[in-house]
């Protein structure tokens, strides 16, 4: 077929549908973005990317229903007292974020920065809550050291005996720590990005990724037909290495689950988060009045959203010894959740080696602190489609050369 540059013309103003060949085989995507997983980090890169950078043809697909993942079922732990930069210039990030979240989305995710207190129970371990504080406080976060005296000041339930099998030597406490409302996250991220036309799409599970023959992604398969995309961004904790092995991608990642309890509620009795990484416990008092517990992982990779009960009873033993006031508590109920861990306990965000395709995972037990500051960095990354400057470090290529951040002892049990 040959063109004169008047049927160009005459093609591009309409009057003739454009040959065969010009056409792309390509169907017209229906949206810029599609992101897949409606936890608290999906819902808070939908609102940021429709709020920041007007991107709104956005669509967040949820197989169960929103919140419904380990945003719902985790403990809420909020802080930001990581040991490495890296960690530290994402988690304060995010930090600052939470103070004024309720007011940013008009939703009360009920923050309340009560004090996260970390106790040390040997020599060894006060020296490296120490070495805590002080990288912390160099990176403008706070933390500050306590003694066990102290520690019992801020706290009054907390057993300081010397006889406990494991004494408590000091505590760092970060102050401006503290935990929120999970659900309340989830829906305050879920209406404030609806508001700015984001679709959100329940009971739709994403069963393939489709890519163009030249390689970027244009679609994705689900449970409710084919829905074509620009991008597509993959959110979708516990689940992530199956959703990316759909579009040929690897990922170093492994599944575990993670599991809470809550007691019957009582009246306030607990005024912060006390955590125990040696004892492999954490401990705060829900606005309901329960006291909310969390275990260890399980020993074993699974994508069971239950956790060994022999795992909680380790930890109950453990919060009773730190807390004997509790013994006669009794507990109310108790979940799992999937959480992917990748082998530095750092999260990966950032581009993946399909164009048009991101990722954000590999939180493990420790994600929902970083929801707001996930969100936002992960919404520039996708809209400017390379990594936000704080993401560029937890770029899935660190494996591939060795830029490991290891931040495995910053998790709140010995995870
Ligand atoms: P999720 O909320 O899990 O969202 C991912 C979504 O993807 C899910 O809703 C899932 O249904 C969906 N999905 C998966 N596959 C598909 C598919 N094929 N198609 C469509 N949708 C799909 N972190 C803290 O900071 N502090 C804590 O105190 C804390 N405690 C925890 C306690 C427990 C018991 C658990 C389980 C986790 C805890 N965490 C904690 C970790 C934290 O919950 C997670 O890191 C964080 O919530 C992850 O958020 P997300 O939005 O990435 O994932
Ligand atoms: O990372 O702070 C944390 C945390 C608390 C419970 C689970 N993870």
């Amino acid at each position: 077929m040959r063109f004169s540059i008047f049927s160009l013309l005459r093609h591009a103003i309409g009057g003739t549908p454009w040959p065969e060949q010009w056409r792309s085989p390509e169907p017209k995507a229906a949206y810029d973005v599609v992101i897949i997983g409606a936890g608290g980090h999906g819902l808070a890169t939908a609102y940021y990317l429709a709020r920041e950078h007007g991107i709104r043809r956005v669509a967040v697909l949820e197989r169960g229903w929103l919140g419904g993942g380990n945003t719902g079922r985790n403990t809420t732990v909020i802080r930001s007292n990581y040991l490495r930069d890296e960690s530290a210039a994402i988690y304060e990030h995010a930090l600052k974020l939470w103070e004024t979240l309720a007011q940013e989305l008009n939703y009360n995710v009920m923050y309340s920065p009560r004090g996260v207190m970390m106790l040390a129970h040997s020599v060894h371990e006060a020296q490296v809550f120490k070495r805590h504080v002080h990288a912390n406080r160099l990176n403008g976060v706070d933390n500050e050291w306590l003694t066990p005296s102290e520690a019992k000041a801020f706290c009054p339930p907390l057993n300081i005996s010397p006889d406990l099998r494991y004494p408590i030597l000091g505590a760092a406490l970060q102050r401006r720590g503290g935990v929120a409302r999970h659900d309340a996250v989830a829906w305050g991220y879920a209406r404030g990005a609806n508001a700015l036309g984001v679709d959100i799409i329940q009971n739709c599970e994403v069963t393939g990724i489709s890519r163009m023959p030249s390689g970027p992604v244009n679609a994705v398969e689900t449970t409710r037909g084919r829905i074509a995309a620009r991008k597509v961004a993959v959110v979708a904790a516990g689940h992530t290495s199956v959703v990316l092995a759909m579009a040929g991608v690897r990922m170093p990642l492994e599944s575990y689950p993670l599991q809470a309890l809550v007691s019957e509620p009582v009246k306030p009795v607990l005024p912060c988060v006390v955590m125990s990484n040696s004892i492999h416990a954490y401990i705060s008092q829900s606005d309901k009045g329960e006291l909310v517990i969390g275990a260890a992982t399980d020993a074993y990779v699974s994508y069971s959203q239950a956790g060994g009960l022999h795992v909680a009873e380790h930890t109950l033993e453990a919060i009773c010894e730190l807390f004997p006031t509790f013994r006669r508590l009794r507990m109310l109920r108790n979940w799992g959740g999937i959480v992917d861990v990748t082998p530095d306990r750092s999260p990966i965000i950032g581009l993946t080696p399909v164009p048009g395709l991101y990722v954000n995972c590999g939180w493990g037990t420790g994600g929902f602190k970083a929801t707001p500051g996930s969100g936002h960095v992960f919404a520039a990354t996708i809209a400017r489609g390379e990594p936000h400057p704080i993401v560029a470090p937890f770029a899935l290529e660190r494996f591939r050369t060795g830029a490991l951040i290891d931040e495995a002892a910053a998790a709140a049990v010995a995870h």
